[in-house]
């Protein structure tokens, strides 16, 4: 088989004149698994199933590469998802502690590929790699907890010595929906103070930190930064509760937001509100799938300088769609599959549409500027769009 286009992509310029992968490997030993790694990221079509094959074979030869490689295209390429971590787990048993430990440390940023069946594994394979076995369980509490059952919390309690301080993340992570776990934790503390106020910290600085950024720190933050009289309209389906939660809504007549469901008014309505109440600022919050239903309602705000900040939780998905599919526990959402909700490749430059109508924009991907680039953009007399690149984690609604 020919992998022409593969090793050019793997070479760089700078590797080995070789043909084939065998000579790849022949030449340059395990990097060649690094540098197919480093394609699979960028173009995860070119590393092919033929390919992803090769390096199976010679799995012996750097089993983490080879595990982060099947997971890397599961997480790029959804159409070879189910495949690829059906492979991965085919080969769980015989190399389990390179397995544990490539997806206790991958699912944190991979986390919604996390199901429960990789708890289970962490579970049934724990002593292999205790530290990759609670690296999925902690991404789990801190991500994806509808996975994690009372049965798992008790086993992993059990071995709570061998990883304390992901015990008190993971705990603390799942105690504000569980909170008869506190006092367990509290508990635990004095076996372990070090961990436990290492932990402790790390739990309550996470949110805050996380990337991609989260709903809940994102809303928390506009809603510190906003005039008390700010009107919202809003059109953001997965966060509209965390705008509810945290926007002051100190007057009346401060919030907009549809009835039904039905999108593709908020854009224009933004307009409507801040002319019929003058001199007030508002704030439209709407879904990144939202705002392609009118995104030409920002040449209207520009040309009439609205003191309008569009604020665009951007998924890159229908979110809503997905939890929606997940809650009616749809074939297609069991397998992770959810046709035509990603709106990806090409994914959407809002900042570059928004510019493009006259509208000053910018966007977000650290959590450590959400407040400046906001605070700027509200503080501007004109309209503004701020694009915040979320979490694209979703969870069943019912
Ligand atoms: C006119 C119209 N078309 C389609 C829908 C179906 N629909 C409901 S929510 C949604 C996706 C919203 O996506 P986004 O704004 O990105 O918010 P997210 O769910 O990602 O938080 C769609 C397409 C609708 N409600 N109205
Ligand atoms: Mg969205």
């Amino acid at each position: 088989m020919s992998h022409e286009l593969l090793i050019s992509r793997m070479r760089l310029h700078r590797g080995p004149e070789v043909r084939s992968l065998d000579e790849f490997f022949a030449h340059s030993g395990e990097e060649v698994f690094n540098r197919m790694n480093d394609v699979a990221r960028q173009s995860p079509q070119v590393v092919d199933d033929a390919a992803v094959e090769w390096a199976v074979g010679r799995i012996g030869d750097s089993p983490g590469s080879v595990f982060a490689l099947l997971l890397n295209i599961a997480w790029k390429d959804e159409e070879r998802r189910e495949r690829m971590i059906a492979r991965y787990r085919s080969l769980m048993e015989a190399h389990p502690k390179p397995a544990l430990a490539c997806a206790g440390y991958n699912l944190h940023e991979f986390h919604p590929l996390l199901d429960a069946q990789w708890l289970a594994d962490a579970d049934r394979l724990f002593d292999h790699d205790p530290d990759g076995a609670w690296g999925i369980f902690e991404s789990a509490a801190m991500y994806e907890q509808e996975f994690i059952t009372p049965a798992l919390i008790e086993a992993f309690e059990r071995r709570r010595a061998a990883m304390p301080r992901d015990y008190f993340v993971s705990l603390l992570s799942l105690a504000p929906r569980r909170p008869e776990l506190l006092a367990r934790v509290l508990k635990a503390f004095p076996d372990h103070p070090a961990e436990a106020v290492d932990g402790t910290s790390f739990a309550a600085r996470s949110e805050a930190e996380r990337v991609p950024i989260g709903q809940a720190h994102l809303m928390h933050t506009l809603a510190s930064l906003v005039p008390a009289d700010a009107i919202v309209v809003d059109e953001s389906a997965t966060s509209l509760p965390f705008v509810l939660r945290y926007m002051p809504f100190a007057t009346p007549g401060s919030f907009f937001g549809g009835k039904t469901g039905t999108l593709g008014w908020g854009m224009g309505a933004a307009i409507g509100v801040q002319l019929g109440s003058p001199g007030r600022k508002v704030v439209a919050t709407i879904g990144d799938g939202s705002v392609m239903y009118a995104p030409q309602a920002l040449w209207t705000a520009a040309h009439y300088r609205l003191p309008i900040t569009y604020v665009v939780p951007n998924n890159s998905s229908y979110a809503i769609l997905k939890s929606g599919m997940l809650s009616l526990d749809l074939a297609s959402a069991k397998r992770g599959i959810y046709p035509g909700m990603d709106l990806v490749s090409p994914e959407i430059d809002y900042a570059g549409l928004a510019r493009s109508l006259g509208v000053r924009a910018e966007r977000v991907e650290k959590p450590g500027e959400l407040r400046d680039v906001l605070a700027a953009c509200l503080a501007g007399p004109g309209p503004s769009l701020v694009d915040v690149a979320i979490d694209r984690g979703f969870k069943p609604m019912l």
